[in-house]
């Protein structure tokens, strides 16, 4: 009865949001590619939902409320010991690891200090992208890339680091990537997206599944990385992560009220820019930004700062608590809510449409319980000062720009 219940709830919002969305501007379409927290992100859309009544009328139709994690099957100690040994004898195989050169494949930039404007008044207003407001921040450094394959598994190599995908045994794989085989073997689905699904042994070093591997995709951004992982690999990096408001700040690249890094043209001079879905998400991807799924993390020009798919390829994790309501007041170097019950996320990805996800803007945002990982979402780190390893490459970098 409860499924029932829940149905006739969407199909209303559903309904509903076609009424609204026919008289608002064309800008402000639904969404829903995000995914997949554990049982703690349903609590949370119920708590937004009692607390402003604006965000009921506005719940898009296909929120993905993910079902709870999979429980070990194993004590931790020995599943983590197992994966250790597994990891070694993968991690081994990828020559680009003795790579000198490739060691630590990502740079920073300086973000300079300074009064920006974040997030706007005019766009999804449901995810808590306005007010647009002033908020000043400290020069900081940004990862010149998203994390790549490369990078994490150098951090694995150092550490025996085992992520939380590979604890719980399964991640969120979109659809169309699993093979036959693994897609015969999978019987839970999540209704609201059934796109999603949750694929037993997809992990980083296997983003579509078991069967599936990074070889080849080293310079592609990490996938299956939750939030708690990209702590700890930004604290081995020697970094740390951004905020959401240095994120932002970064992806703008310096220009003010746009709506994505280079401008407000999505094809300026009817050029990809970005690594989005082009086609009927999710049953056709023409890939004519030449990328079906992830793309290299240095493909597509950089903005201003010099940083590359800030926006798009994969969402990006940042330190923030998620909440919907902002302090209108200008700010200096906020960090959100003190506590909450899930993170943010920035800047869409590959999966990530006008018509379906129009997410993939500088001030877009989104959120996720701090253990959910899923094959579209990834991180970067932020740094107060150049971590000492970094100094030589950055300066080569900048004296060739
Ligand atoms: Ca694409
Ligand atoms: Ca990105």
């Amino acid at each position: 009865m409860k499924v029932f219940k829940k149905a006739s709830v969407v199909l209303i919002l559903f309904l509903l949001s076609f009424v609204i969305s026919a008289e608002e501007s064309p800008k402000t379409e639904d969404s829903g590619e995000s995914c997949c927290g554990g049982a703690d992100r349903k609590e949370n859309i119920q708590t937004q939902e009692e607390e402003d009544d604006d965000v009921v009328v506005e719940e898009e139709p296909d929120v993905p409320v993910a079902p709870p994690r999979t429980p070990y099957k194993a004590s931790e100690e020995d599943t983590v010991e197992k994966k250790q040994r597994e990891n070694r004898k993968i991690i081994s195989t990828f020559k680009e690891l003795n790579d000198p050169d490739g060691k630590r494949f990502n740079s920073m930039q300086l973000i300079p200090q300074g009064t920006f404007t974040m997030g706007t008044d005019e766009m999804i207003t449901r995810d808590g992208e306005g007010p647009a407001r002033q908020v000043t921040l400290d020069e900081f450094y940004m990862d010149t890339y998203e994390v790549s394959n490369l990078e994490f598994a150098h951090f694995v190599k150092e550490t025996g680091y085992v992520t939380e995908a590979e604890k719980f045994t399964t991640s969120f794989v979109l659809e169309n990537l699993i093979s036959k085989e693994e897609l015969a073997k999978i019987t839970q689905a999540v209704a609201s997206s059934p796109w999603w699904l949750p694929v037993v042994g997809a992990d980083w070093l296997h983003p579509a599944g078991p069967d599936t591997t990074i070889k080849g995709l080293l310079n592609h951004p990490v996938l299956h990385a939750s939030w708690n992982d990209a702590v700890k690999f930004c604290e081995w990096a020697g970094k740390r992560l951004p905020t959401e408001a240095e994120w932002e700040k970064a992806a703008r690249g310096g220009l003010q009220n746009r709506l994505f890094p280079w401008g407000n043209k999505e094809y300026p001079k009817g050029q990809h820019m970005v690594n989005i879905w082009q086609g009927k998400f999710p049953e056709t991807n023409t890939a004519e930004d030449g990328f079906a799924a992830t793309c290299p993390v240095d493909a597509f020009p950089p903005n201003k700062y010099g940083l590359y798919n800030t926006v798009g390829n994969v969402w990006e994790w940042v330190s923030d608590w998620y909440t919907v309501q902002h302090d209108p007041n200008p700010a200096k170097n906020p960090k959100g809510p003190p506590t909450g019950q899930v993170k943010v996320k920035k800047g869409g990805s590959y999966m990530c449409h006008k018509d379906f996800c129009y997410r993939y803007r500088s001030a877009a945002r989104s959120e996720n319980s701090a253990d959910s990982s899923s094959s579209n979402l990834g991180f970067r780190c932020a740094a107060n000062k150049l971590p000492e390893y970094l100094k030589k490459a950055t300066t080569q970098e900048h004296s060739e720009l």
